[in-house]
Formats: C-alpha cells, structure tokens, sequence
C-alpha cells in the first residue's frame, strides 16, 4: 500500500515534467478534446479500417490516425482490416473494387499523384468516412489533413473534399554543414549525425519526416548550397541513403548540392569544365552511383559561380552549359537538377539586383527540361521588404522555381517574431504579366502559366537540434506556413495562422484572435523598426543581425550598406529609375509606369525605387524624413503593443511557452529600439533635421551604436 502511495506521489510530481511544453510537439499534439465537442467526433469515427499488409506508408497513416484520434478523443479507436461497424474510417485505393464504386472518376483525377478524398458517406452499414487517394502518400497525407479538421474542432459536415498540391515538388533547403553547423540558422546545430550515420538513426529524423509529410512536403535537400563535395564521396552517400531510407515511408526525397568542383576534388580529374568529356563522364558515373543506393533520389542542386562557389563560368562556359550536363547525367533516372539564379558578379559594377537577369535571362530556353532556375523571391537577398524578383516574367522557356527563406536571417533571426506568410504570398501573388494580366509568379512556378510538366519551390530551413526545433516557438508558425503555402499558395495567411494557432495552441476564442493578430502584424513591424519605405541591405555585417546603416569599406560594395541607402545631405535612396540604375527595364510595363513615377510608388517601396530629397512630402503631408523617424517608432510601439498582447494570454497559454515567448519579445523591443535609435542617430547626420514629436530620444550617442559588436553569433559562418 506504502510503496502504490509512493509510486502515486512520484508520478504526480512528476506530471509537468513528463508533460514539458517545451514545444517539441509542434502542431502534431493531438491533446484530448474538451468533453463537450468531443462524443460528436468520437461517434464518427468508431475504427480505422485499412487493407491487411499495408505499405510502410499506409500503416504510418494508419497509425497516425490511431495515435491522433486517440489522443483528442482520450480513448483507443481500434484498427481494423475490414470495417465492421458503423462509423468506420476507411482508407484505401481505387484498386480495391469496393472503394472505387464509391469515388467518382473525376475526383480520382484532381487528387491525382499525391492528394486525397476525404468524405462521409451513407452505406448500407451506415454512415462512414472514406479516406480514398491513387497513391500511398496521398492516404498519409490525407490522414493529416483529417487530423487537422478535428484538432481545430472543425464541423464533420464540412468534411467532404478533393485535394492535391498545386506544386510537385515541395523542399526544404538545408544550408547544413558536415560538421553540423547550420549556416544562417539559429535553432542550433544540424539535425543529421553524420558521425553516426548510417548505423545509427536517431529516432528524430522520423519525427522531421512526420511533421515535413504533416504539412505535404516532400523532399530536402540535405546540405549546404555552398557545398562540400565530400558529400559525394562514397561513404557520405551511404549515411545520406540511411537517411533517405528513414524519410521514404514519409513520401520524402533527398536531393544534394553538388559542388561543382567536384570532379577534381574528389575525382582526380584535372577540370571541371562542363564541355569535357571526361567530366560529363564523371558525373554520369557519380549519378549511375548514387541511384544505386538511392533509386528515388530527387537530383542536385547547384549554386555555381555566386559568392565565390566554382561554376561553369571559371571555364568560359555558361550557366546552361554546367546545367544541361549535370541534367544529362540525371535525366536516365528521372532526377532533376535546381540551378540557383542568386548570382552577383565581383568584377560587375552593375547594380546587384540587375544582375541574375542579366545573366540568366538571355539563357532562356537553353536549358534541358529536368533543369529549374531556382530564383529567391526578391532580386537582392532575403530582405524585410523587396519587390518581387523579375526573373520570374523574363524566362518564359525556362522551368523556374521559388526559394523563399524560412529561417529568418534578415527578420531577427530566431529572437524576433516575423511570420513571414504575408511576405510570400506577396511575391505568390504578384502579377508578372508575362503572359497577361493574371501571369502570377505563383502561376508561373507551379506550371500552370504555360502548362508546364515540372514544378519546384524551395524553402531555406529554420530548424535545428533546439529541443523546439525553430528556436523561437512561434517560428514553429514560419515551417507550417511555408509547407501549407507550398501545398496550397492560394490559402491566405489568415487561414494558415488560424489553422496553426488553433492546433498548437487550442481553440480558446481569445487565444486564437490574439495570437493572429500578433502573427499578421508581426512582420510589418519588423519591416517598421529595421528597414522601413523601401530601404534594404542595412545590416550589421557578416551576423546580419542588427542595425549596420553605416557599414562600407568592404572587399565589394555591394556588400556594403552605404552602397543600398546612398544617403547623404541631398537625401536618401537607390534610383532604380531610368534616371539610375534603371532596374526597372526588367519589369512588365505596368510596374514600370507604377513604381517608376514617385508620385505613385507604393511608400512601402518608395527608397528601394528612388532616391528623394529629405523634406520630399508624402502622402501623410509629412516630410520624408519625420515619416521615416515616425516609421521607425511605430516599428517599436508596434513591439510594445504584441508585449501586450501576449501577456493579456498569460493563463491562458502553458507557463513554459508563455515565459520563452516573453523572454524573446523583450529583447525584441530592445533589438527594436536599437534599429530604431541607431539608424535614425546615422541618417541624422545626413539630414540635419530634428526628431519630430513622438519619436523617442535616442538612449546613446551614435558613437556607441557604431561600437556594439556581436561575436560568435549563430548562423553566421564568419564566426567571431
Ligand atoms: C548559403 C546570403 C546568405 C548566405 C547564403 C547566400 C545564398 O548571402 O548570407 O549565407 O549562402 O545568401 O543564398 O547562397
């Protein structure tokens, strides 16, 4: 009797522990469902029927959907090979003459490779739902989507519809090295052992390949853009096989940078020249190689001649030169190649956002058909606020893909809270008219524009070994939001933060539309206090985190900040207009005409387009100059106002990610203040006008700003 008592104390205290909300879970928690909502969904799904010897990757569905109504209905639901109750939940596949009398043709058809039809119908037995897709894949991604509905306490009504991703191939790019640091990422080191690997799999490459299938991705690429051949040597590819191995049950592929040096490197060849024989030999060779440990193996990508990286052009060859004979190489089995388009040359004194188009655009229609130009949704890098890339309307014969950054370099990295959906589903949304009015980058992308057969996005990953995999908690967010756009760019970024709220945070009504409201303001007010009206490339050096306005005297300008800004005692900004650099000319006539006219730019891009005068009046009747003081503050009440925010939910929230949160969202407001404090010190110097009314005074003198020096930041591979 003692020793129950004990064991009953012991357990109770060590409830919270067991229970740590440490954020590990992410989406996928499946807590149980209030008792009030709960008898509706558990009279509707009484078992889970699905066909004797599944795949591997039927019986993850299965077991997903036994895991996860089981938890929100907080008692077992019994799995089955054949139905035998009411209620039932059926998955299966039109091969199976029962379930294909039930599905119309039509609906086999939009799920198509890899979607789902989910819906109840009324059988003979009674009611049931049916989980039908033509794939494996389709049925594990069809059970996340039905554990979604529950989780976020959706009616079983609504429960009847036919989905398939508008886009085939849907990534995450890993800038991992092989000794587990994580360029640009900041939720800790690498998740890939490569030590241990291929012997040992830790048990959380499985969790990553559920929560990546949970939301419909499908492929990763394992390692750095700035690449490392070694990952191409024999015993690095058995270690990336086991992985692949791991994720193949979770439909997901792996691809790898191939360093395109890699023929001397680790070949022994003398060149890497792309027209050489032998080279191209070398390659067929590595690809025959790695399909055999690898069969579905997803292909390459390349980051040639960008940043210092060899290429094709250290030979005198194009960038459809190095392309086409990598795809040659692929193409036997099926694998595709992503050519990076982030390219900026040293010895080219064009504006930097000028150049990928320069480079890429006349290759058009030059490359194979498994090759994608791979473009970052802005012509620069990433910034808080770019306008779209142009190459997305200047390549019409060319495959192109989006990579959008998912970790957030230039957004506060994992400190700040910025979820980025409303960044891009700017650039999805943005009409290229390349086509026509209605030629949207993400028409382009996902090949319906021109009816093309091969479609590619690319998100740069913000996970890490951090026990809650993104650093920051909320930036849990950033992962959903990018795989559900990846899958579907049409939803908004309204419905995917209600939709990621609700399932890691609960549907408390209050919650939801707090919580929401911070997510969707967020990133404009990382754009207010760190980089507002257009400006761009104001960083710190090298870590890229905090203000760094005055930055110049490095090996290029273009690296510089002075070289973005341009201020000085005439005024602020980068002419792009044909009087300037005359970016411009790589838009379609209406962008050309709205964002080449001051009077009619949209003021949130007015200085990435212009450069005007400091007492330039804006739409408010303000100057230029007390609007940007003002812009700037706003930035930091903006801050101010999520603090609010987030305490009014204290109670509300589990202690442990309520206190992560506060923590991080102080020193935002102090990260805020200092962008706001340091840059507005620095341009002062140029305009000679006060703070207007409003503005906070400065804590510091400039002197000080200028002196903050981070050291061995992470992310950043310039160390200390
Ligand atoms: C992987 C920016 C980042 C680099 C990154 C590069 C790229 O310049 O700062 O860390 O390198 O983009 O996208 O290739």
């Amino acid at each position: 009797m003692l020793r129950l008592l004990a064991c009953l104390l012991m357990s109770t205290a060590l409830a919270p522990f067991l229970a740590a909300e440490d954020g590990y879970r992410l989406w996928l928690r499946y807590d149980p469902l209030p008792e009030t909502v709960r008898s509706d969904y558990a009279a509707a799904f009484t078992e889970i029927v699905t066909p004797a010897n599944p795949s591997p990757t039927v019986a993850l569905a299965r077991d997903e959907l036994a895991r996860g109504l089981g938890g929100l209905l907080g008692s077992t639901v019994p799995t089955a090979t054949q139905a035998s109750r009411p209620h039932a939940l059926v998955l299966g596949r039109p091969n199976d003459p029962a379930i294909a009398a039930l599905i119309r043709e039509s609906d086999l058809r939009a799920a198509g490779e890899e979607g789902f039809i989910l819906r109840r119908l009324a059988t003979p037995d009674g009611p049931r739902t049916y989980l039908v897709a033509n794939r494996d894949i389709g049925l594990l991604y069809g059970a996340f989507a039905l554990l979604r509905h529950v989780q976020a306490r959706q009616p079983l009504a609504a429960l009847d519809r036919v989905e398939s991703p508008r886009i085939q191939r849907r990534l995450l790019n890993h800038w991992d090295d092989l000794d587990g640091f994580v360029e640009r990422g900041y939720a800790g080191f690498s998740l890939w052992q490569w030590f241990h690997l291929p012997g040992e799999i830790d048990p959380r490459y499985r969790e990553y390949a559920r929560a990546l299938a949970s939301v419909g991705l499908n492929g990763a690429v394992l390692t750095n853009v700035n690449a490392n051949a070694v990952i191409l040597t024999p015993p690095y590819l058995e270690k990336v096989a086991a992985l692949a191995r791991t994720f193949r049950p979770y439909g997901i592929r792996v691809y790898l940078p191939a360093r395109f040096s890699a023929p001397i490197e680790i070949g022994g060849l003398k060149t890497a020249d792309p027209l050489d024989a032998g080279v191209a030999a070398w390659w067929r060779a590595k690809a025959d190689e790695i399909y055999r440990l690898i069969p579905d193996f997803g292909g390459f990508i390349v980051k040639a001649n960008s940043e210092g990286q060899p290429g094709p052009q250290d030979y005198g060859r194009t960038h459809a030169d190095g392309a086409n004979m990598l795809a040659d190489a692929l193409s036997p089995h099926r694998g595709i190649v992503m050519w990076r388009a982030f390219v900026y040359s040293p010895d080219n004194a064009t504006d930097r956002v000028k150049q990928a188009w320069d480079e890429f655009a006349p290759l058009d229609g030059s490359f194979r058909q498994n090759v994608v130009v791979q473009i970052k949704n802005g012509p620069l890098d990433f910034m808080p606020r770019e306008p779209f890339s142009p190459l997305f309307g200047g390549m019409p014969r060319t495959r192109l893909a989006l990579e959008l950054q998912v970790t957030q370099e230039y957004l506060g990295q994992s400190v700040q809270l910025a979820y980025l959906a409303p960044m891009w589903k700017e650039v999805l949304d943005a009409d290229t008219y390349a086509a026509g009015p209605g030629s949207t980058v993400a028409r382009v992308v996902d090949g319906s524009l021109r009816l093309q057969n091969l479609s590619v996005i690319a998100g740069v990953a913000n996970t890490g070994t951090d026990r809650n995999w993104t650093g920051h908690v909320l930036a849990q967010a950033n992962w959903y939001a990018y795989g559900r756009l990846a899958w579907d760019h049409a939803l908004s970024s309204e419905q995917i933060a209600d939709e990621w709220i609700r399932l890691t945070f609960g549907a408390d009504p209050e919650v939801v539309a707090t919580l929401s409201r911070m997510l969707l303001t967020s990133r404009e007010t990382v754009v207010n206090y760190s980089m507002p009206l257009g400006l761009h490339h104001i960083m710190a050096v090298g870590h890229h985190y905090g203000p760094g306005p005055w930055v110049a005297n490095l090996p290029r300008a273009d690296w510089t900040s002075v070289y973005y800004h341009r201020a000085d005692e005439g005024g602020i900004g980068f002419d792009r207009t044909p009087t300037g650099s005359n970016a411009l000319e790589q838009y379609a006539g209406p962008w050309r005409e709205l964002w080449g006219n001051v009077a009619t730019v949209p003021e949130n891009l007015l200085l990435w387009f212009h450069r005007v005068p400091w007492d330039h009046r804006m739409k408010s009747g303000r100057t230029l100059w007390d609007e940007l003081c003002l812009r700037y503050q706003q930035g930091v009440d903006e801050v101010r106002a999520l603090q609010r925010d987030w305490a009014s939910l204290a109670g509300k929230i589990d202690a442990e990610r309520h206190a992560h949160v506060t923590t991080r969202l102080a020193r935002q407001e102090r990260d805020a203040r200092e962008w706001r404090d340091a840059c507005l010190l620095y341009f002062q110097t140029f305009s000679k006008r006060p703070l207007p009314p409003g503005v906070e005074a400065p804590a510091h003198d400039l002197a000080h700003y200028k002196s903050i020096r981070l050291r061995y930041m992470p992310g950043n591979p310039g160390g200390g």
